[in-house]
């Protein structure tokens, strides 16, 4: 398999910007409506990448309270300068207070309280520095002109040391957004997303002498597209470039893996992969690197009568202060198992989409009960009576049952028993709509396990 047909960090991580600092790169991804915010990875060979912690870990940082799904924190960009980690994004429902920015002196944190860039209204920001120290805030604005902006900025105290101006409008696409600016060999690239996030998604790149211009396009652009093709990765966009310590460049941009019947489902979210650069005429060339990423077992187990205290487990913004408990789906087929002792209270196994679409399996006392939602609808679609002690709540998601079905078949059973199997695309983004992929939750359990079949 090509590296590009396997994410370097599967499952629901979109939007990843990366940094170096010296040996050792960190990747973070946006992650909306969920609690702690922004996953930080890190890694010594681009490929095989470890989640070290979460940047927004206090509400006094994000609060996730009343926050609706696929809104809250948005694309971060994340920088090493001068010795600290830097990192910028938004959280849309508070929009109006323009961009922010924190910063740390270990990756793993603890990282600042924010401080909000007024009047940038937009998304996506980045932070790049020129030779004299001056720090740049480029975004996507809201507000006129549009496009991609810019302003000078103090990023300790957010404070603007400039007017916000117009830097590129892009290349005429659709939603030009993502900006990237960096400072390679004196000359200035500003390296954007074009088409929006789903099929048409691009990377687009120009440059200029200056960090706000004037730019002029690639005359390839777009750099990165599967577009119009039959590629197993969809939508790619949404990248950033890293230069490694032995010189090479490379590319982490999202991507997905739409699978059934037309129009394609995608089940898991966008996720980080890793593309070469290299160059020509002065342009970056995203190429396939000729060592396949390997699919990497990722089958863990949980154990929850203990102090869990892996950075891997995220709450929904709806469930905020409950002891539900969230990690991100990574494979395409996987089973999930929950061991509980049900009580009055009930224990809970569920495949979530969103707080509208979800999967689940319900124990109490008296009975085990398979429920769906689907939108509007929530329906009860098998019950088994609960046998006393332990019980084992299971779902899989299994191969789709013939080309024309979903992208797959989730079975959910209880000791073994099957209480249903339910048609996966109604936990895909194609139905749901927002920017997040599947998490699977569980509430008053004992142990999980989770197992990673392809
Ligand atoms: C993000 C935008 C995008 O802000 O999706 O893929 C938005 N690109 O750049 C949400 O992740």
């Amino acid at each position: 398999m090509a590296i590009d047909t396997e994410p370097v960090i599967p499952g629901f991580h979109p939007d990843p910007s990366v940094c170096r600092a010296g040996e050792d790169y960190y990747l973070v991804c946006s992650s909306f409506e969920y609690f702690p915010g922004v996953p930080i990875f890190h890694s010594r060979d681009l490929v095989s990448w470890e989640q070290i912690g979460n940047v927004f870990t206090r509400t006094t940082q994000f609060d996730p309270a009343g926050v609706a799904p696929s809104t809250g924190i948005y694309a971060p960009t994340l920088r090493h300068h001068d010795g600290r980690f830097w990192l910028t994004t938004t959280i849309v429902n508070r929009i109006e207070d323009g961009q922010l920015i924190v910063h740390a002196d270990d990756p793993a944190g603890p990282w600042s309280d924010p401080v909000f860039v007024p009047g940038t209204i937009g998304i996506d920001p980045d932070l790049a520095w020129d030779a004299g120290g001056n720090c740049y805030l480029t975004y996507k604005g809201f507000h006129d002109p549009g496009g991609i902006m810019q302003v000078r900025i103090d990023p300790f105290t957010g404070t603007k040391l400039g007017d916000i101006r117009g830097v590129w409008p892009g290349t005429g696409m659709a939603h030009p957004e993502a900006p990237h600016l960096y400072e390679i060999d004196g000359v200035w690239y500003l390296m954007i997303a074009e088409g929006g996030t789903e099929r048409g998604h691009t990377v687009t790149i120009a440059r200029g002498p200056a960090p706000s211009g004037p730019f002029e396009p690639c005359p390839d652009n777009p750099i990165l597209t599967h577009r119009s093709t039959t590629h197993p990765v969809q939508n790619t966009g949404h990248g950033d470039l890293v230069r490694a310590a032995d010189g090479s460049w490379w590319m982490v941009y999202l991507g997905v893996r739409p699978r059934g019947f037309t129009p394609g489902f995608h089940v898991i979210g966008r996720e980080t992969f890793l593309a070469p650069v290299t160059w020509r005429d002065g342009w970056h060339v995203v190429g396939v690197a000729d060592r396949p990423v390997p699919h990497r077992d990722r089958s863990f187990a949980e154990d929850f009568t203990r102090a869990v205290t892996h950075p891997r487990w995220i709450t929904p913004a709806a469930s905020a202060g409950s002891g539900f408990s969230c990690v991100r789906v990574t494979d395409l087929l996987w089973a999930a198992e929950a061991s509980v002792s049900p009580g009055p209270e009930p224990s809970r196994l569920v495949l979530r989409l969103d707080d509208r679409h979800w999967y689940a399996l319900v124990a109490d006392g008296s009975s085990i009960a398979a429920v769906a939602r689907i939108g509007d609808l929530e329906q009860t679609v098998g019950t088994v009576p609960a046998s006393p002690g332990t019980v084992t709540l299971r779902i899989e998601a299994a191969e789709a049952p013939h080309e024309y079905a979903g992208p797959d078949e989730i079975v959910l059973s209880a000791d073994g028993a099957e209480l249903t199997r339910l048609d996966g695309r109604y936990l895909s983004t194609e139905v749901t709509g927002g920017f997040t992929g599947r998490v699977l939750c569980v509430e008053r359990v004992l142990l999980f396990s989770y197992t990673s079949k392809a």
